[in-house]
């Protein structure tokens, strides 16, 4: 398609076959997780995608391309490379014009699947509304992604460091569906209830798959939000981790940190603060959502 954009050959045969195929990003590898958790967890995400019958294909820019689909050594480079700067939107022509690297959040990972023709993308969690934006400003570049690239984000909801109910807001004013897997509720991440509802509750993959079509097919644009809770037996208690997150923000508060180096801050504090376990439920729910979004991927081929 141009001269920045470099699709990995089997990704690029399952898209001209119709098979299905899901993005995962790196800012996760790069910034969500320690070393050598990154590595493990971007590889096991890769594992179960292919358990599911679909083709993984995780995006990042190395040396000023769009990769869509890194090998495992370049997944290593970005695992043990922690300097590698956080890419959203806003920076992906910059990094590819400069030859650099990138890791890409789901907003730049969303934009550069859509380039390849990806429609489906497995995450964490999404960025969002921050706590106190009416002040900060700080709404993350993944909501208007999400109301302009047509790629259907599978995510674990979005943690309670943002503030869960303006970013729902947001989502509807940008036009963005709201499903909820299996659940009536968005969920809050490292826990399976927000106190929010979603827009449509679906029960299987199949029915995803039919509203992400459906959308197709109406000619609609933008994004679609699957958000898919944590699974029980991963689920951390919501008290023991919302003191956590108010800490972290406490914190941050204290070291006045803002901008891009805020949610990797916060994932950071919690990573330490509770003593690991939020590491355990992240990596749960981002292994549920690779297969999740496998599944819907699958259903979405056989419609
Ligand atoms: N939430 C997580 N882990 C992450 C992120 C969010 O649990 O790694 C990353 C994603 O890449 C997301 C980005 O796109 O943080 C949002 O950053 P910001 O809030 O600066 O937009
Ligand atoms: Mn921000």
């Amino acid at each position: 398609m141009n001269e920045y954009l470099d699709i990995d050959p089997e990704v690029r045969q399952a898209l001209e076959a119709g098979k299905p195929v899901v993005a995962l990003e790196t800012t996760i590898i790069s910034h969500g997780f320690a070393y050598p958790e990154n590595l493990d967890c971007a590889g096991t995400c890769e594992r179960v995608i292919r358990e599911e019958g679909a083709v993984p294909a995780t995006i990042g820019i190395a040396g000023g391309k769009i990769k869509i689909g890194l090998s495992g050594g370049e997944i290593a480079y970005f695992a043990e490379h922690r300097d590698i700067p956080k890419c959203s939107r806003r920076d992906i022509a910059a990094i590819c014009a400069r030859k650099e690297y990138g890791a890409c959040t789901v907003a730049a990972t969303m934009a550069c699947a859509a380039m390849a023709g990806i429609r489906f993308f497995a995450t964490g969690g999404i960025g969002g509304v921050h706590r106190g934006a009416q002040q900060s400003f700080d709404i993350s570049a993944d909501l208007e992604e999400l109301a302009r690239t047509d790629v259907a984000v599978i995510c674990a909801g979005a943690k309670s460091i943002l503030d869960i109910p303006l970013t729902l807001e947001y989502l509807e004013t940008a036009g963005v569906a709201v499903l909820g897997f299996g659940t009536g509720e968005f969920p809050a991440f490292y826990t399976r209830r927000s106190g929010c509802g979603v827009d449509y509750r679906v029960e299987s993959a199949e029915e995803a798959a039919r509203i992400v079509k459906t959308k197709t097919a109406l000619g609609i644009p933008g994004g679609i939000l699957i958000a898919v809770p944590i699974p029980q037996k991963d689920e951390l208690n919501p008290v023991f981790i919302n003191d956590n997150i108010e800490r972290a923000l406490n914190e941050a508060d204290r070291q006045e940190i803002r901008g891009k180096a805020l949610t990797p801050f916060l994932l950071a504090e919690l990573h330490k603060t509770t003593g690991g376990k939020s590491v355990a439920a992240n990596k749960a729910l981002v292994f549920n959502n690779s297969r999740t979004a496998a599944q819907i991927a699958g259903a979405y081929r056989k419609l």
